[in-house]
């Protein structure tokens, strides 16, 4: 859904000029440096970005998700890094707050995330919960008027830089699984919490996960997401429903960035007296990538406008995912192609966003993942129609 257009244009305008005069001749240094300048993250902050999806009452622009994945297509056409500094306050850092947190909880927190005064890191990944979210681990036992937290959350998005915690962590037996978990707002500055060391990736430099582990930490029970135990897995599934479509329209934005690079350089690059582009066997590497993009970014926009009228998403949340970002990858390995020896060479930055894209099968729900809800949803939904 597109409330206006001609606001939505003009903020899409601000982005794209940002994405291209600020962002794009920043992109190797960030990568040296695996730092984001933080003149550009104060840029970032005015533009709004930290606050596109949360509500104006709580000091953010209140996109919907069409509206969202319109600039994330725009925001994406460079490093993906820049996009995981805001990425978590827009979506998985901040939602379940705002999906199942209280009136109170709301008020105290939304606002800082829209301004980007804190960082928001969703903390469900564990050592030895990856896929199988419901088997983790972290305890949190209640005594009196506080939950005692006691576990370790591994490959936390922002976590360096965050300063609250959507933690989910379990209140109930193991044997519960789903429903003997809950999730907690964490400040970060809460005795009892200490970061690992930041991880070493294969790409993605410029943004930073490491480990958040928590020991006899006392997080107040108001802070508990909604008030009720038992609430926590559901709470961190509707989040990632939403972040899958989120992911996607980062898949397509950076398709879209390396497709432009690909065709540019086909016009430009000669070999046996012409263009490369003049060669059939190249024009298919374009034309199978900008298919495919076409087909995904189609894919989004109609998963977006679903979940914006209220209408159940998670299969096609599951859906676009998983097709985008398998697409973003085969966009990447077509580019390195088109490029040939100088997209395999650093100095161009081909290669960085063929490692820098690998990421996105895998977090938030590998491709398996999403093939599993599918199926399953199907299956369910077979079952109810004629069970
Ligand atoms: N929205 C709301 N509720 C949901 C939901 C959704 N999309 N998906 C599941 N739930 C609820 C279910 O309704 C169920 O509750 P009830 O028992 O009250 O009906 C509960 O959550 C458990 O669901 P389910 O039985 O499907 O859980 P499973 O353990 O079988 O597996 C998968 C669920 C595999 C889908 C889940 O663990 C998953 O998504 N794993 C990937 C995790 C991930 O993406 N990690 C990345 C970390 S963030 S970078």
């Amino acid at each position: 859904m597109i409330r206006d257009t001609q606001t939505l244009e003009a903020l899409l305008a601000t982005v794209t000029r940002f994405v291209h005069e600020q962002l794009v001749p920043a992109e190797a240094l960030v990568a040296e440096a695996d730092a984001i300048p933080a003149g550009l993250i104060e840029q970032m902050k005015s533009i709004g970005l930290f606050g596109l999806t949360i509500p104006e009452k709580y000091g953010g622009l209140g996109l919907t998700v069409e509206e969202e994945v319109r600039l994330v297509f725009e925001l994406c056409r460079t490093s993906p890094a820049f996009r995981s500094i805001v990425g978590t306050n827009l979506g998985i850092g901040s939602q379940g707050i705002l999906i199942d947190g209280t009136p109170t909880q709301k008020d105290r927190y939304l606002p800082k995330l829209a301004s980007g005064e804190t960082i928001a890191s969703f903390a469900l990944t564990e050592p030895e919960a990856g896929s199988d979210a419901a088997s983790l681990r972290t305890t949190a036992r209640r005594e009196g008027d506080v939950y005692v937290l006691n576990g370790t959350k591994r490959y936390i998005t922002n976590a360096p830089q965050a300063g609250v915690f959507t933690v989910m962590a379990r209140t109930g037996t193991a044997d519960q699984r789903a429903a003997g978990v809950s999730a907690f707002i964490v400040d970060a500055d809460t005795p009892g919490i200490t970061l690992g060391r930041i991880d070493r990736k294969m790409g993605l430099k410029g943004s930073h996960t490491c480990d958040v582990i928590f020991e006899n930490c006392r997080v107040p029970a108001e802070n508990l997401i909604g008030g009720v135990e038992g609430k926590g897995f559901a709470t961190a599934m509707k989040t990632l429903d939403k972040g899958r479509i989120h992911i996607a329209a980062v898949a397509v934005g950076a398709a879209q960035r390396m497709l432009d690079d690909a065709l540019r350089y086909a016009a430009e690059r000669k070999q046996f007296g012409q263009p490369i582009g003049e060669f059939q066997l190249v024009q298919a590497m374009l034309a199978d990538s900008r298919t495919e993009l076409y087909a995904a970014r189609c894919m989004v926009i109609d998963a977006a406008q679903k979940r914006d009228r209220g209408e159940a998403h998670s299969t096609e949340a599951a859906c676009v995912k998983l097709f985008a970002s398998e697409m973003c990858g085969r966009v990447a390995n077509r580019t390195v192609q088109i490029f040939g020896g100088a997209g395999y060479m650093t100095e161009c930055g081909v290669e960085r966003f063929y490692r820098d894209v690998r990421l996105l099968r895998i977090y938030e729900g590998t491709s398996q993942i999403q093939q599993l809800v599918i199926a399953r949803n199907m299956l369910r939904e077979f079952e109810r129609a004629n069970g």
